[in-house]
């Protein structure tokens, strides 16, 4: 285990092969309950070149007229997300060092030549608890920065079967994932790759409802009608 920053714990190979075939297998269950979807971005309604599933209570989607949010439901399906699998369950409880549970599991799939531009994670009303990252599948090349858009940043390699803990003085910290390597997948085809990412939304005290008033979109509060 790597303190990569204050708060950002990377553990590389922290799933053994026979480990990550199970995820994998898992991971095909709730796919197939919860089919992948194109996410859009907020105003401008241009997909995302990742596509996305959930598990858990909550699952995170994007639209051009909602923008970024968790809601309780897939949004092409209208049907509850399965439930976030047992292994995942247990690395929170082992690693994530926060009391209550994840609420929500966001499957990223990248097929070959698919990227995740320079962003933060701030969606979560519960910003204490940290976000946990499994990679499965091509390795790729992960960027990541400070609390700004124009800090300085670092790439590291992230690879099959890694975690990575985003907590502490590293939870709002921007990152991105720049590209894959091609022909680094040995546990599924085409060279794609699944990133897990973990996440508490609502703080143990609360229920969950719409999203605080400091939107991560600018623009997000300007949809009322001019009258
Ligand atoms: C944050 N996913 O879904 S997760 C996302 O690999 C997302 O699919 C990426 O960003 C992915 O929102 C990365 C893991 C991660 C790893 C290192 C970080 C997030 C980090 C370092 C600093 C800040
Ligand atoms: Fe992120």
């Amino acid at each position: 285990m790597i303190e990569l920053a204050p708060g950002l714990i990377y553990r590389p190979a922290h799933f053994s092969r026979p480990g990550q075939e199970e995820l994998v297998a898992t991971i095909r269950d709730i796919v197939r309950a919860a089919p992948l979807f194109t996410p859009r971005m907020p105003r401008t309604g241009k997909e995302f070149s990742v596509r996305m599933t959930n598990c858990g209570p909550l699952g995170w989607v994007s639209d051009r007229d909602g923008g970024y949010r968790y809601q309780p439901t897939h949004p092409v399906t209208g049907e509850p997300w399965p439930a976030i699998p047992r292994a995942l369950l247990d690395l929170w409880r082992e690693i994530a060092d926060f009391e209550a549970p994840p609420e929500a599991c966001l499957v990223n799939f990248y097929a070959s030549g698919a990227r995740m531009g320079l962003h933060c994670d701030s969606d979560e009303r519960e910003v204490r608890a940290p976000v946990l990252s499994v990679s499965l599948g091509a390795a790729c090349l992960f960027r990541y920065g400070g609390l700004k858009r124009n800090d300085p940043t670092k790439s590291i390699r992230l690879d099959s079967g890694d975690v990575v803990v985003i907590g502490g003085g590293s939870r709002l910290c921007y990152h991105g994932v720049d590209r894959l390597y091609p022909g680094t997948a040995t546990l599924v085809a085409n060279d794609a790759r699944i990133n897990l990412t973990l996440r508490r939304v609502t703080p143990p005290d609360q229920v969950f409802g719409p999203p605080r008033e400091t939107p991560t979109f600018a623009g997000r509060n300007t949809r009322s009608p001019i009258v």
